[in-house]
């Protein structure tokens, strides 16, 4: 259901959030020399590519998605002979490398923004976003920005307010502007050059700005942000310009995809991206709802078959760990990481695992708003706060999601700072790391650990968790997901039971009755092999099963 065969649609990745990953100087801060001392580690995974978050040099108002200079890497996490080693060292092990890449804005502090802001004259004037004040001196439209309750800032040197989807340090590149297009993929070539193989590219759906700059009828449905007119034609330019001279991987971070929009980016024939990441979950479904949960993964296999691939994940660095928001973590912990990993493997689509998913991290809450470092937690919290509610009331009502919750320290062991680092982290470590750490899953032969290298070993070894079609056939049940991939001979059945009580499903016909083999389950003492009609299944219970 993939279409033709290209490596790329065979790997899986792990993202590492290289801050949090392991430090190695003691300051605090993870860095590339701590993801290339953990290189074997990553590998021991079996995984094929690894996905770094924005290393460039940047003020670090939002974790370095505000990049003051593309050319240059961030002194906290090392310099260009550190990156040269790491693709180099990754490389060595089989390893490829993703980069994260900023298209949308820059920091405020990048010398084209310095210019651009100099003066209303300024050659790089029209690079950014620029508007007059409303007749009231306001902002031009009361279009919000994902952080702040406005997306326009006023500058006084110009009297002119630019604009800003995300944080105020970080101003939206006007991408209408061919000079600015044409300087992003001199950066995209400078990178790909140096042999890194696959490129993350960042809040893909903002490129292209709304046709006329109008209120919004409801301010707080963003999507008048995303999906403007325009965005496929640069993607088109991008492709032509860049991608295609280079065999790599690309997957665009596509907020509001819909299949229908989703397809646009990826069918194979457009020849704009690989592949995306569609935010229906992450972003859209606040709490695990099963049957939401397969409707949106029928309707993207169905407009993707044979055109187009996705990524499959359930947390990033933005979203509350999956086994926090979406599991159990605390009596089915163990079971329940399994179970997501086995969705999430055995799903169309290429599975992205998040550092310390794979130990079945979870999310956090700190005691005190001081605590959290994120920029969007702690600007909702000023706004919320600001408009008289009680601070206790707004910082429970954001613990949930905020960002935070997966941008604690990796887990290595038991002892101080989760072994992260030596010195103060930047950010807290979650106080159960004395129990959940890369240490104790080593150890522990039924650790999620082992489970994820298992799952991950299967791939390599079974096409049909590639290329095998999908067919759902646990309809709107609530709680179990049963679904069938088959390709050539092969039909697999993976059977789910997302609940913290016991679980039961019929088979229906054409397996009924049919002797099945166990691939893979979460559970020790599962049947190796049954014949099966109704099948009984434990809290959290996953099982992966072949027809034969
Ligand atoms: O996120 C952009 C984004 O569009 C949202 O979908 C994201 O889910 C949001 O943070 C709400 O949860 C990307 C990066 O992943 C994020 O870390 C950056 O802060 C943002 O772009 C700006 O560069
Ligand atoms: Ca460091």
């Amino acid at each position: 259901m993939l279409g033709r065969p290209t490596w790329w649609k065979e790997t899986v990745v792990y993202q590492v959030y290289w801050r949090s990953f392991f430090d190695t100087n003691g300051d605090g801060i993870g860095d590339l020399r701590g993801v290339i001392e953990k290189l074997d580690y990553i590998r021991s995974l079996g995984v094929d590519f690894i996905w770094l978050n924005p290393f460039n040099e940047s003020p670090g108002v939002d974790n370095g998605y505000d990049i003051s200079d593309y050319y240059a890497v961030a002194p906290e996490a090392g310099t260009m002979a550190d990156v040269d080693r790491l693709i180099e060292e990754a490389h060595r092990r089989g390893l490829k490398i993703m980069m994260d890449i900023v298209l949308n804005h820059t920091s405020d502090r990048h010398p084209w923004f310095l210019a651009s802001r100099s003066s209303k004259d300024d050659p790089k004037r029209d690079w950014y976003i620029w508007r007059d004040p409303a007749p009231d001196g306001g902002p031009p439209t009361n279009w919000r920005s994902y952080f702040h309750p406005s997306c326009w800032r006023f500058d006084e040197a110009t009297g002119q307010y630019y604009m800003h989807s995300f944080a105020i340090g970080q101003p939206d590149l006007n991408w209408a502007n061919p000079e600015v297009r044409q300087a992003m993929y001199r950066m995209l070539r400078f990178w790909l050059d140096k042999g890194v193989d696959g490129l993350r590219l960042d809040a893909l759906a903002l490129l292209a700005k709304p046709e006329t700059f109008t209120d919004a009828a409801d301010p707080y449905d963003i999507r008048y942000l995303t999906h403007n007119p325009g965005l496929h034609d640069y993607l088109q330019e991008m492709n032509r310009e860049v991608f295609r001279h280079y065999n790599i991987m690309t997957v665009g971070e596509v907020a509001f995809a819909t299949p229908e929009l989703g397809v646009l980016f990826v069918d194979e024939e457009r020849r704009e991206l690989n592949s995306l990441f569609h935010f229906e979950v992450a972003d859209e479904m606040p709490a695990w709802d099963m049957v939401r949960f397969k409707r949106i993964q029928r309707r993207w296999a169905d407009a993707l078959r044979g055109r187009g691939v996705m990524g499959q994940f359930l947390n990033n660095h933005d979203h509350t760990r999956q086994v926090t928001r979406y599991g159990n973590d605390r009596e089915y912990r163990v079971q329940s990481a399994k179970l997501l990993a086995t969705m999430i493997h055995t799903l169309p689509g290429i599975p992205y695992v998040y550092q310390g998913e794979e130990l079945g991290m979870t999310g956090v809450r700190f005691a005190s708003i001081d605590d959290y470092r994120d920029v969007m937690m702690k600007s909702r919290y000023e706004e919320e706060v600001g408009r008289g509610r009680s601070p206790e009331e707004v910082l429970r009502e954001l613990q949930p999601l905020s960002r935070d919750n997966s941008r604690t320290p990796m887990q290595w062991n038991a002892g101080r700072n989760a072994g992260f680092s030596a010195g103060e982290p930047w950010i807290r470590p979650n106080p159960n790391h004395t129990a959940i750490n890369v240490e104790e899953a080593e150890a522990d032969p039924d650790s999620v650990l082992h489970y994820y290298r298992k799952l991950i070993a299967l791939r390599k070894e079974h096409p049909v968790m590639v290329y095998g079609d999908f067919e759902d056939i646990s309809g709107d049940d609530p709680h179990v997901y049963a679904y069938v991939r088959k390709h050539g001979d092969t039909a697999w059945i993976v059977v789910l039971n997302h609940s913290d009580a016991p679980g039961a499903f019929e088979l229906p016909e054409p397996y009924a009755g049919k002797t099945m083999q166990l691939v893979l389950g979460n559970y020790a003492d599962a049947d190796k092999l049954l014949r099966a009609g109704k099948l009984e299944l434990r809290p959290h219970e996953a099982r992966i099963l072949s027809c034969v």
